[in-house]
């Protein structure tokens, strides 16, 4: 059995924060170990919502009046917790998006399309989720440079090696993810940026798996741009934040246009634009949303993600020698140090079928491609099952996910 006394985590407290914990699915008490896809929320967050509507919702940053005095005053202090939470340098360097998709569609759509050409080259990693791969194969498709992929070992490692070898003088920027949301690889960001700055390209960092699991400060591991959900990271869906250097955004041209990102507006001289960060928040933002994923990062500061890790890390160790007991199971994606992610298929049983009659017994699991296709057929498989923890999962809860995923599989073999 594995020891969790020495860490100092109440998860009893930890779980009282959470209402949703509380409910039962099928008659059984909820275990949730979908928290790759989305976590959920505590009551400081969900609270959020009730005062916001219930006190001061207005519009932001247009108003003279106190309504919207104060949701501007609390909009514009999320944007210092996010920048605190990455380390940037200014608050300027933080634009809210809707979430990590959307924030990476914005680097392609504004930086990729200022700064691409045809026969350039793009390299991105064996391990991306859908979001860092299809904006770029879109933007590809119309300009005419290459994507090329960096290779990843039976582990779900990237090969370093490989990696220096792709670059020539015509590589621009390196796409890779900080964290796999299939294998839970944590990539060595800071070894790969100084490798792409030497050969004057820049890095892309989506850390839509990070910002839950890993401390993150940008300006140490020298990412030109990083983003992350608001949804993974204890707070609501929706939002989400792209951290670019100042002088790169200030550089680029804006994405979407509209309301809040423009300086002044004519018929005879155009437009001219807002300084950064607005240039790039076109329109009405997801107020309640920032400020909800403001209470988010306050709850994660206020445990300590050196904490959070470390409990995870061991709710990792334990699924991953209850699982390998198991006949037939095979873990995918077993990189050294990885993140709280299991992925694994079971021979003679369906992921699918898994994900189905394992939910009937009140555990929640993902099942299928994870958007991560070209991974996947890497493997060789098109689907797996994926359990992944937060700091409110228990040793128990994985003895309840394995003892009931035996019992799925002696019913569909
Ligand atoms: N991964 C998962 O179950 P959005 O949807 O924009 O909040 O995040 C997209 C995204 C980007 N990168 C990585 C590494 C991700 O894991 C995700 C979302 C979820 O794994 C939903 S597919």
């Amino acid at each position: 059995m594995t020891d969790f006394s020495d860490l100092m985590l109440d998860v009893a407290k930890v779980r009282n924060d959470f209402p949703i914990l509380d409910r039962e699915v099928h008659g059984k008490p909820l275990v949730y170990l979908d928290n790759a896809a989305t976590c959920q929320t505590p009551r400081q967050v969900i609270e959020v919502f009730d005062d916001y509507y219930g006190r001061y919702n207005a519009n932001i940053h247009r108003g003279l009046h106190t309504l919207s005095d104060e949701a501007t005053a609390a909009f514009e202090r999320t944007r210092d917790k996010v920048r605190a939470f990455i380390n940037a340098r200014e608050i300027r360097e933080i634009i809210f998006t809707r979430g990590t998709t959307e924030a990476i569609n914005l680097v392609a759509n504004a930086w990729g399309r200022a700064n691409l050409k045809a026969g350039d080259e793009v390299l991105i990693s064996q391990l991306e989720h859908h979001s860092n791969i299809v904006p770029w194969q879109l933007l590809a498709a119309e300009i005419g440079f290459t994507i090329k992929v960096i290779p990843v070992d039976e582990r779900g490692v990237l090969d370093q090696d490989a990696y220096r070898d792709l670059f020539t003088e015509r590589t621009r920027l390196v796409a890779v993810n900080h964290v796999s949301n299939a294998f839970g690889t944590v990539n060595p960001i800071s070894d790969m940026a100084r490798v792409a700055h030497a050969h004057d390209a820049l890095i892309l960092v989506d850390g839509a798996q990070a910002a839950p699991h890993e401390q993150i400060d940008v300006v140490a591991m020298d990412a030109d741009f990083y983003a992350f959900s608001g949804h993974k990271v204890y707070g609501p869906t929706g939002i989400g934040v792209l951290y670019g250097k100042a002088e790169l955004l200030s550089a680029m041209p804006p994405w979407q246009g509209g309301g809040e990102m423009i300086k002044t507006v004519s018929f005879e001289a155009g437009s001219t634009f807002a300084d950064i960060p607005h240039k790039f928040e076109a329109g009405t933002p997801a107020i309640a949303e920032v400020i909800a994923l403001g209470a988010a990062l306050d709850w994660v500061a206020g445990i300590g993600l050196p904490l959070i890790r470390a409990w995870e890390h061991r709710l990792t160790e334990h699924a991953t020698r209850e699982l390998s007991r198991i006949d037939g199971l095979r873990i995918l994606g077993t990189a050294p140090g990885k993140a709280a992610v299991m992925s694994f298929v079971v021979d003679g049983a369906h992921s699918q079928d898994i994900g189905l009659l394992i939910d009937q017994l009140g555990v929640a699991i993902r099942t299928g491609h994870h958007c991560a296709q070209p991974l996947l057929s890497h493997f060789g498989v098109d689907a797996t099952c994926r359990a992944s923890f937060a700091a409110y999962n228990t040793p128990e809860e994985i003895d309840i996910f394995v003892e009931s995923l035996e019992r799925v599989i002696g019913m569909v073999r």
